[in-house]
């Protein structure tokens, strides 16, 4: 299917083809302008614009304004939970949820996700303590987490990757047997299912980004989803300052409140959500078919009997097999324009401030390090045009070919610093 959401001043340019030699040699980059990894899918403007204009007649910006209510509303029923309490982003979401579940000590959660898990953790002083990943599913491993378990462990988070369901019963079952909270980071799963269930109806609570980068945008925003009214109850006062009515508190709070401005994005956006699958799932498609039985790179897969947003494009390389290193490769593409992205390397544990204190961490992560090595996220989302994506897989096909030639080259050719 077409595209129509793709930039309008680029649509009228040639599709951008390989000249010559790779451009991180002397050949002319295969695009002009840069094609990013999460560039924000936009729906209708005009619905927007209207939006926008009525938060400016109403002189309503924030504090549960009408739109913000009208995108929980809409968020609650789609993923068929009791309550969605917008925020303002997922990180704060996720510190808040984690206060309102009682959580504290040592909770287990993977390395290989956005540092915004483990800082929401230690931003609090609850110790994150990392549990190694299955390899076939980049998720965490029950058998791992449960290796974890010490007596000062009260919960786990989970990370549902690439909007891949984690193992979600497989947890359920190591927290249940633990008496441990089981909550969920679903910030790359809106609109995702697992085992034909919506993703945000699993374990106390989940947690949604709408940054920017993700599936469904409000610029920046994030929410808590939950079937507890208690949770619910306790959240919704902890991101308003704790305030119970106009001169009451009644708790210790914070400011976690989504915009009105946001809301309106992130309702527009709620809109488009099925014209926004369809580009994704067709640029997926068209990666899969272009790049397939190609040594050494395997594409991240989607269960199509699941419900998907099919928001990543996630190559795994092995280089002894393709010839290529994943960062020769990521060298190549950003020569090209193409501004590829190592997630999540090089792993939470070998972050600030987790490197100083677990300095031996890896040992007991020896997929993630091995996976930190291997993944590549490519360009995909509504920006782009079919024919982009077949010039990415022309470079990704034209760099397994030429293979260990272009590795000597490169490791000869000095490393250009960044313009
Ligand atoms: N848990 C997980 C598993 C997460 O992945 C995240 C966020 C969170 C929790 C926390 O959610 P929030 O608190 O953010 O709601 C980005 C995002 O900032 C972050 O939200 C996201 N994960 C993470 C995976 O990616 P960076 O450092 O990669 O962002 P940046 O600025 O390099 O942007 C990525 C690309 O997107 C760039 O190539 C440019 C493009 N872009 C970005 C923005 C913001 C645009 O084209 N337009 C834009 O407006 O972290």
């Amino acid at each position: 299917m077409a595209n129509s959401f793709a930039d309008s001043p680029r649509q009228a340019e040639p599709p951008p083809v390989l000249d010559g030699d790779f451009a991180v040699f002397s050949g002319k980059p295969a695009f002009a302008k840069p094609l990013h990894v999460g560039r924000p899918n936009i729906g209708d403007r005009t619905r927007l614009l209207e939006r926008l204009n009525g938060i400016l007649d109403s002189r309503w910006v924030t504090n549960a304004g009408c739109y913000v209510r009208q995108f929980e509303a809409a968020i609650a029923e789609q993923i068929g939970v009791r309550h969605c309490i917008a925020m303002c982003n997922a990180t704060v979401a996720l510190e808040i949820l984690i206060r309102a579940a009682g959580l504290r000590g040592e909770v287990i959660v993977p390395s290989f996700t956005f540092i915004a898990t483990a800082h929401a953790l230690q931003w609090q002083e609850i110790t994150p303590v990392f549990a190694d990943i299955d390899p076939a599913t980049h998720t965490l491993d029950p058998a791992r987490v449960e290796a974890m378990i010490t007596p000062r462990t009260t919960g786990i988070i989970g990370v549902h990757l690439w909007g891949r369901g984690c193992n979600v019963e497989g947890l359920q079952e190591v927290a249940t047997r633990h008496g441990l909270k089981l909550l969920f980071d679903a910030a790359h799963a809106f609109g995702c299912s697992h085992r034909g269930r919506m993703i945000g109806s699993f374990g106390e609570a989940e947690v949604f980004s709408f940054h920017g980068t993700k599936f469904l945008n409000s610029g920046e925003g994030g929410a808590v989803v939950t079937k507890s009214d208690e949770i619910a109850a306790r959240i919704r006062l902890m991101k308003n300052f704790g305030f119970a009515g106009e001169d009451r508190v009644v708790y210790l709070g914070t400011n976690g409140k989504m915009n009105e401005f946001s809301a309106a994005l992130g309702l527009t956006n709620l809109e488009c959500m099925e014209q926004f699958v369809a580009v994704n799932r067709a640029h997926y498609e068209r990666y899969r078919r272009e790049l397939a039985a190609l040594p050494g790179i395997a594409l991240v897969d989607y269960d199509a009997r699941e419900k998907g947003n099919y928001q990543y494009v996630v190559l795994e390389i092995d280089a002894g097999r393709a010839g290529i290193s994943r960062n020769s490769l990521l060298r190549l593409l950003r020569a090209e324009n193409v501004l590829a992205r190592r997630y999540f390397y090089p792993g939470c544990h070998r972050m600030q401030p987790y490197r100083s204190y677990f300095p031996h961490a890896g040992l007991l992560l020896p997929h993630t390090e091995a996976l930190c090595e291997r993944v590549l996220l490519l360009p995909t989302g509504t920006a782009l045009r079919d024919e982009d994506v077949s010039v990415v897989c022309r470079l990704v096909r034209a760099a397994v070919r030429e293979g260990p030639g272009l590795e000597r080259r490169l490791a000869s050719h000095p490393v250009r610093p960044p313009a």
